[in-house]
């Protein structure tokens, strides 16, 4: 049985979705029969009720020199990181020079937001490629993990940090101890740490199992947060449900006794235990919706595309589509290439199925019949650019929260 990674006890994984590369491996030509694999389960540890992977390739097989994902290629998320960055600023930057520290800041998205205000900051960032685009944007990064070993260094240099951010980070780390530790140690006594990512009340609720995968390595509730800040003399204070990247939770975490702690935090953690999350049940009902939702997709694109004989494009080579094409088994028999609007992605293979990844143009230039939509996440800023593929008769094919055609 594996031991849960944050209060080590065992658990039983509910679901295994079969070997599968590492989901933001983009492959050459030349790299198409030298790919790891590694078994994808996920169990929930009913100690702490954390949701979470059993096996995690090695950090540095997924971030490096050469990670395909940068945050700014959407429109949408380069707003909402504005308006999080703005909202830090007005609540939280009232000190004299205050420090706000990133952690996972990619390619700026977010701190070029505190670098027009003037404000202090620096970005931890270890995917080197992404971070020199932050550098050249004139952020301060440093190119490393963070971990406890690193929050005393940034302090040595820097001094503690008003603010610590870290969205769609946190979930990604392993050694979650060692990061919530350098936290403790990096942030003032009265500062707020806040961090976002995807929640698992909506994962189950729209059975978004793509964003399974082996960078995700924990699918966070407020019962399991505030397990785990706990543990580290850390409390949860507040919340904030936020509707990116197919539903997210921002929390703000505060050193203990140090803020008052909103009536949100109970009344979510209250609704999540009346939902079911403490118990087995739920996630074995999961299970069998994640069958469905193959069954339903693999027998939707066969008959479009092999009976009917139409043309089936993936939009977005999304981390979270290695997902759904490997474990649905889908190659390039249903779908002809992935458009995405990533230069590091095209001329590229998805990672296992081997489906071309290819630039946009390809996708506008010759519109498919239907467009299987990976980057489902982000159907409100794809839909509003699209309508030229809707006015030639093209039609979208989702799976989350159902598989369908939108009509
Ligand atoms: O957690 C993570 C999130 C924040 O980002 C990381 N582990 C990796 C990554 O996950 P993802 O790859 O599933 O993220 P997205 O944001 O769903 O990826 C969108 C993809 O679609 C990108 O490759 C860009 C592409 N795209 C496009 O081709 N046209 C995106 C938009 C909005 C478009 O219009
Ligand atoms: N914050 C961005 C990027 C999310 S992708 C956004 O929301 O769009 C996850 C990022 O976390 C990657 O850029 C990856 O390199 C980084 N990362 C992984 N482990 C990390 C660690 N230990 N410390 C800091 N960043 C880390």
């Amino acid at each position: 049985m594996p031991t849960c990674l944050i209060c080590n006890n065992n658990y039983a994984p509910f679901i295994s979705f079969g070997t599968m590369p590492i989901a933001n491996n983009f492959l050459r030509p030349d790299q198409l029969d030298e790919e790891y694999f590694f078994e994808l389960q996920v169990g929930i540890c009913l100690n702490c009720y954390m949701v979470q992977l059993v096996n995690q390739p090695s950090r540095e097989m997924m971030f490096h020199e050469d990670y395909a994902y940068y945050s700014s290629t959407s429109v949408r998320q380069v707003i909402h990181f504005k308006n999080f960055a703005e909202s830090v600023i007005k609540d939280y930057c009232k000190s004299n020079n205050p420090f706000v520290v990133e952690l996972g800041s990619n390619d700026g998205i977010m701190l070029q937001n505190f670098a027009n205000a003037g404000i202090r900051h620096l970005g931890i960032e270890p995917s080197k490629n992404v971070a020199q685009v932050a550098i050249k944007k004139g952020i301060n990064t440093i190119c490393d993990f963070f971990d406890e070993k690193l929050a005393m260094e940034i302090i040595k240099d820097n001094g503690m940090a008003d603010i610590i951010q870290a969205a769609n980070v946190l979930c990604h780390i392993p050694y979650i101890h060692s990061v919530i530790e350098g936290i403790k140690t990096l942030l003032k006594p009265d500062g707020f740490f806040i961090f976002e990512d995807p929640y698992m009340v909506d994962i189950l609720e729209k059975t978004s199992y793509d964003q399974i995968y082996d960078e995700h390595v924990f699918y966070f509730s407020i019962s399991s947060v505030k397990f785990l800040f706990e543990q580290h003399n850390m409390e949860l204070v507040d919340i904030k449900p936020l509707k990116v990247h197919g539903g997210s939770m921002r929390y703000f975490i505060a050193h203990k006794c140090k803020k008052s702690v909103s009536s949100r935090v109970k009344e979510q953690s209250d609704k999540e235990s009346g939902m079911g999350l403490h118990s087995q049940t739920i996630y074995n009902n999961f299970k069998q919706n994640v069958e469905k939702s193959k069954s339903d997709l693999i027998q939707l694109l066969k008959y479009v595309h092999l009976e009917q004989g139409k043309r089936i494009v993936g939009y977005g080579a999304t981390s979270k589509s290695t997902t759904i094409t490997n474990y649905c088994g889908i190659n390039t028999s249903l779908v002809e290439f992935i458009c995405d609007t990533t230069p590091s992605k095209q001329g590229k293979f998805n990672p296992g199925t081997h489906i071309p990844v290819k630039p946009y143009h390809e996708f506008s230039d010759n519109y498919p019949d239907y467009a299987l939509l990976f980057a489902w996440n982000h159907a409100e800023e794809i839909m509003a650019k699209e309508g030229k593929f809707h006015e030639s008769g093209g039609k979208w094919i989702t799976y989350v929260p159902k598989v369908q055609v939108l009509e």
